[in-house]
Formats: C-alpha cells, structure tokens, sequence
C-alpha cells in the first residue's frame, strides 16, 4: 500500500534540499524545500488526510503552490520527479558521501570544488593526507573524524535487496554472455540462493579467452571502480554500490565451482565433511579421490558422489536440507506456474492506481483465473476508505465485470484495519457479505509484543476474517517487524481456521521464511499474494514465491493454488 506519512514527505524535501545544495543550487530554494520538510514534521496530522478532504496544502505555512504540488505527487506516486532528476544530475557517489555522519552537503561540496574529491576513496587519500583539515570549515578533528568513519563503514557490511539487485544481474549476465568465445555466465551465492537481500554478486564464466573477459568486464560502464583483479578472478565495485565478484572456470570444474560458489558456507561444510565420510575431498575443483576427480562438471555429479540427490539452491542453508536428502524426504517446492490466483489487490478505488476492470484483465494476463479486489477500510489515513455503501456499489462493478470477461473471476473483498485494541474497522455484517477479508495492522505498529500479538489474535477472532495480511509488520528498510510471538499466532490461526498472508511485494515479504516454514508445519495454509497497486505489480509474485521456497513450502502448502471452486469451499469457514 502506499500511504507516506509527513516523516517520508519530509525525508524526501530533504534529500532534494542536500543534493541542490550539493549542485549549488540558490540557497532560497534550498531553505525552501528544508523549512517545508520541518513544517511536514510539525504538522500534528497527516497531510494526506488534508488531501482526502480537499483542504488546499497552500494553507500551510511556508508551502506555496509548486511545494503543495510536490506534496501531492510524492503522496500519490511515492516519488517526487525533481529529485529523480537531481540523481541523475549528482555523482552518486558525491551522495555516498553525504552518508558519513558529520559530512553535511556545504563541506561535500567543499570537498568536492576544492580538492576534487568525489568518491569515498577520495576522500580517504586526502584526509590520510591531511589536505581535508586545510579546507575552510573543517580541521584537524573532523579530519580525524572522517578517517574513523570511514574506516567503520568499511566494516559494516552493506546489503542490497534483491529487487534492487536482480536487474543489474541480468543486465551483467547479458553483456557478459555477449562476450565472444564466453560459453556460460551463471549469478551463484546468496543471489542464485533466493535470498531477499544479497551482499554481493558472485558471478561464474566460463571461456575460452579470460584475458578478453577479464578486461570487458571490470570495463563495464556500470563498473565504478575497480577493486581487485587477476587472470582467473576480478571484483568491482558498481556505480550503483553493488559488488562483484567474477570468477573464470574451466568447464571440468563448472559444476563444483557454481556448487562452491553457490554456498551457503554452512551448506559447503556440510557436503565437505560428507564427501570425507566418503573418502572424498570436495573444493571448487572437483570431487577427488586421492588425486584423481572423480566428478565436478555438473552440480548434479557433486551431490550424487557425497550420496545425495540434487538439492535446489533456495534449500541449501544447512536447515535440514541434508537430512532431509538423505531420507528422500526433500519438499516439492511450489512453482509460479502453482498459482491461479491472487487474493490481495487494490484499485482506484482506495489507494491503487488502476480501476478494476484493468486489474482484471492484468491478473488474466499474468495467467491467474482469480482475483480478490481488497481496498482500504480504515479510521483515518488513505484516500477515501471503503465503508458498506462503496463496498456494495464495487459489488455490483464486479458483478456486472464477472459476466462480461472470460478467463478470470473477481472475488468481492476488502483489506479491513485492524485497530490498537483487536476491532476491526468495518462491523461483521458488512464483511460477512464478502468473499475475501484480509485484516491488517497498518497503525501502532511499535506496541509491546503481547499487545500485539494478542490484537492479532482477537483479530483472527472474527468469523469473516479469512486471511491475516502482512502478518510480522516488515516494511523495509524502515522495518524489519513488529514484536509479536509468531508461534503463537500461527497456533491461534490452525485453532480458529484462519489463513495467513505472504505479501510479496519487495519491500515486506511477510511472513518470513522461517515462518513460512511454521506454517506448513503447523498446517496453516498460506496464501502468496501481489498487493498490487498497479497492473505491473503481479510480477511481485515471482518473488513470493522464491521466499515460499525458501520456507520449503510445497502447493498443497499455499490457499490460493486451488481451483476457484474448491477456494470458496475454503473460504466458507466455519468455527
Ligand atoms: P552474501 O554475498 O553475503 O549475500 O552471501 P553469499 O552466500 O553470496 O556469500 P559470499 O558472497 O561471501 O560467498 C559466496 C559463496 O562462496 C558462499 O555462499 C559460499 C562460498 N564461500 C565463500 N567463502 C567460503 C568459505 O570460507 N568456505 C566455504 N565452504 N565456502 C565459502
Ligand atoms: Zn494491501
Ligand atoms: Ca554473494
Ligand atoms: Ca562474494
């Protein structure tokens, strides 16, 4: 859902306001954007409700018509195009800079006019230098400041997620595919894993000229700078922050090198220590015995000279999948293919950004024969709640939509708010009208964890309620979940015959692996839905799905790989 509160507004004025001061922009606009973000801050209530009840923006104060403009665009978008185009406009790694705490955008800007510095490494070398203490504003403390950051920042590591990281992979893997006498590229480690976040990419060729690879390579034009280079491996760093590692192999060696390479590190051991109860010794070379290699080509000759059956990569993290191989007890994960349908969508109704029958007709194209239409109910907040009279006028839309297309059933629903206290927003002769309601927690997210999740419980507690949305409250980065004892939950849910939800858009897939995994354990079926907002937004599903295979969820596992009317014999529910 996209409701941004004043805080993200702000956040937004204030990153447009550093990145022109950076550019030298006047400092009156600067003030501007700076005095309209403290403003935002101060506000007392939502700017977003001003806008749902026509209040004109222009009555605040320091807000004139083209920041009210901006306002609105960064609460009905989520972006503001100004600073888009800033972006493109700054170094990126000017902005880098900016992230060094006690480095505003005046010194940046400093650093940059006078000593030329516009990377983190230039920063260092001057500072190491002591040309940093020499600048107007600086001296020698804050130099010294600097260094230390620097060097602190070396040591945290820096995750990316996985939908910011998939379509540099792609874009990699196509160049470097281009590249003549180059025979295959595979994207191993955590990325080939499935993992929601990858620290790095780890890239795997084979060739017949490395020299030729090697240089294309580390000359890509994303390639900011180059970190390490030999004749068989390269690391770069790209200009987007994301790392690489590229490794050459000979194909002999291909299967073991992408199984190495591949990981986890706590997956390798445990093939290692295999291999040596075998009489092996397995590396990224090969499997040997003695000195001869008795298998390594493919990834299916690693496993099967340890004594195992091939075991796909979302699996391989040591939590029981090699158990689970040796007594042929692996899961039949579930496959996109497995859906045909989704349960969890939004129209313009509330707060999507497409009508309905348009929404339809993408579910259809996405290969999907239903769709739940679940707008907003809420107290406050969002653009127009759903209340009884709308939800039965979207009734009759969907009615009247459901006879003329083929190929796709609408399913009537909503996305009803949960309060602090365990109600919902909408009384139960109004959801129990509909054929899909997902209760959702969207406010107080930080109460302490036995309130919490006893308001997730009691929510559960309604008759009409068939599906818990969102259920740990991740929201990232801001997020990573509210406190709240899962198990508990997800006991509760089995006992009252309610589902629970994997939303898979990028920023919450949630529930989690590990509770993904629960759950099936428990018997408590999962449904893997969009949350779109926008046509485009079923693609979510291919990443909900990755995330339910890596909580070894297999079809039978996940609500919505029914038939539609073995759906609405479970969705019938009964206490
Ligand atoms: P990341 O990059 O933090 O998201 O996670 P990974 O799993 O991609 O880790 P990375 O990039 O450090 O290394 C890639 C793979 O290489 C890793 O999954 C397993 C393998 N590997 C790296 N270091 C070692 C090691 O010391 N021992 C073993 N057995 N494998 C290693
Ligand atoms: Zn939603
Ligand atoms: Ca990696
Ligand atoms: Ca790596």
């Amino acid at each position: 859902m996209l409701r941004l509160s004043n805080d993200d507004v702000a956040r937004l004025f204030e990153e447009i306001a550093d990145l022109l001061e950076i550019d030298d922009a006047s400092p009156f606009r600067v003030r501007a954007y700076r005095t309209a973000a403290s403003t935002l801050r101060g506000l007392g209530r939502e700017a977003r409700d001003m806008v749902a009840a026509g209040e004109p923006l222009t009555d605040l104060p320091g807000i004139g018509k083209d920041l009210a403009g901006k306002i609105t665009e960064a609460l009905s978008t989520g972006r503001i195009d100004a600073l888009e185009t800033l972006h493109r406009d700054v170094p990126p790694s000017l902005e880098a800079l900016l992230r060094i705490p006690g480095l505003g955008p005046k010194r940046v800007r400093a650093l940059y006019q006078q000593l030329g510095v516009e990377n983190l490494d230039d920063l260092r070398a001057a500072a190491a230098a002591g040309r940093v203490r020499s600048l107007h504003g600086f001296g020698k403390k804050t130099e010294q400041r600097v260094l230390d950051q620097l060097a602190a920042q070396r040591e945290k590591k820096h995750r990316i997620p996985r939908h910011e990281a998939t379509p540099q992979a792609r874009d990699l893997e196509r160049r470097l595919r281009d590249i003549p006498g180059v025979e295959q590229v595979v994207i191993a480690g955590s990325f080939r894993r499935g993992r929601d976040t990858v620290g790095d990419l780890d890239v795997l060729v084979t060739a017949a000229s490395t020299d030729l690879v090697m240089a294309r390579f580390t000359g890509l034009p994303a390639v900011l700078e180059v970190t390490a280079r030999g004749t068989t491996r390269a690391s770069v760093l790209l200009r987007s922050g994301l790392q690489v590692d590229l490794r050459l192999v000979p194909p002999e060696s291909f299967g073991a090198a992408l199984h190495y390479f591949t990981g986890s590190k706590a997956h390798n051991v445990r093939v290692r220590r295999l291999g040596q109860q075998h009489g092996l010794k397995v590396n990224e070379y090969g499997v040997f015995r003695g000195g001869e290699r008795v298998a390594g080509d493919t990834e299916e000759s690693v496993f099967s000279a340890v004594g195992l059956p091939f075991i796909t990569p979302e699996l391989r993290e040591d939590q029981g999948e090699i158990e689970a191989a040796q007594q042929n007890r692996l899961p039949r994960l579930i496959e996109r293919g497995d859906l045909r349908g989704d349960l969890h969508a939004h129209t313009t109704a509330s707060d999507g950004r497409a009508s309905l029958r348009a929404m339809a007709e993408a579910a259809r194209a996405a290969g999907l024969e239903y769709l739940a239409i679940t707008d907003h109910a809420a107290d406050q907040g969002g653009p127009r709640p759903m209340d009884a009279r709308r939800l039965r006028e979207q009734g009759e839309a969907i009615d009247r939509l459901n006879e003329e297309l083929h190929g796709i059933t609408l399913l009537k629903g909503v996305e009803v708010d949960i309060r602090e206290d365990g109600s919902l927003v909408l009384p139960e002769t109004v959801l129990a009208r509909l054929d899909v309601v997902i209760a959702s927690v969207h406010n107080a997210t930080s109460l302490p964890r036995r309130q919490q999740t006893e308001r997730l419980m009691r929510a559960m507690d309604h008759p009409s309620v068939t599906l818990l949305g969102h259920p740990g409250g991740r929201f990232r980065p801001e997020r990573e979940g509210y406190a709240v004892d899962m198990e508990r939950v997800l006991r509760h849910a089995r006992e009252c015959g309610c589902f629970v939800e994997l939303d898979s858009q990028p920023r919450r897939l949630d529930l989690n692996e590990t509770y993904c995994r629960l759950a099936r354990e428990r018997g408590v079926l999962v449904a893997i839905d969009s949350d779109s907002h926008d046509r485009r937004d079923f693609a979510n599903l291919d990443g909900g799905v990755l995330h339910a295979r890596r909580g070894w969820l297999e079809a039978v596992d996940v609500l919505n790989t029914r038939p539609l009317h073995e759906l609405r014999r479970l969705l019938r529910r009964t206490h």
